[in-house]
């Protein structure tokens, strides 16, 4: 009977323990609301007519009072760090077989990406995007902000799906860590196109983390550097 009953206990430890594990686990992701791009209509290319959507995202150098920045599980205990984030959501959902505009406000200072293939831009129509309203396909490597790259998971068997910009930076007088944040923000578009429906991450490739090489906290973290896009 006392064997029985200790092998009980174990079970119902063992099972907390895996409970607990769950329950850490979502609190932790904090993954931010879903957000989804707005269908703007088809537009004509050489393949024909294709569907088009557009979203808005901002860049920030730290939370504050206008833009609190993630809060879901985890990520509120993150909010004193003075951690960049994206903003509004790191959880992306656009269309397949569409043509997608992203436009994305960038508010923060920045520096030299490690590695200049960051700096160049990948996988959008044209192989372009535009800064402030000009056409370029790659920037200073020394004035980059973050990066906005999109990739797939390494055991993936899902179309090939590559694009990353990089985000020029603002210079120290025109950033504005103090509120509120400078209206002169470098705007910067692009347009790619979705394949098939598939599940992909992406993340910012400028080493403005912490830890390990500024790879570690707000890089490795959903709400602030890097999230996940769904075509559906
Ligand atoms: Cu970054």
């Amino acid at each position: 009977m006392k064997r029985f009953l200790v092998a009980v206990i174990s079970v119902l430890i063992g099972a907390g323990v895996v409970a607990g594990v769950a329950v850490f686990a979502s609190t932790t992701s904090g993954e931010p609301p879903l957000l989804v791009a707005t269908p703007t209509g088809t537009v004509d290319t050489p393949e024909g007519p294709m569907n088009s959507a557009s979203l808005e995202l901002q860049v920030y150098p730290n939370n504050s009072d206008q833009v609190p920045g993630p809060m879901e599980g985890v990520n509120a205990l993150y909010a004193s760090q003075g951690w960049p984030f994206y903003w509004p959501s790191t959880t992306l959902q656009v269309p397949a077989n569409s043509l997608v505009t992203v436009t994305i406000k960038q508010y923060d200072s920045g520096g030299r990406v490690f590695n200049p293939f960051w700096a160049k831009v990948h996988g959008t129509v044209d192989g372009s995007m535009t800064v402030n309203g000009k056409t370029v396909t790659e920037w200073d490597p020394t004035k980059v902000a973050h990066t906005f790259t999109i990739h797939q998971y390494p055991d993936s068997g899902q179309p090939y799906f590559f694009v990353s910009v990089p985000l020029p930076d603002l210079g120290g007088n025109e950033v504005g860590n103090a509120n509120p944040y400078v209206d002169n923000p470098k705007e910067v578009t692009f347009t790619f196109k979705t394949g098939a429906p598939g599940s992909y991450v992406w993340n910012c490739e400028f080493p403005c983390g912490d830890l390990y090489q500024e790879f570690g906290g707000p890089m490795q973290q959903r709400g602030w550097m890097s999230g996940t896009l769904q075509v559906v």
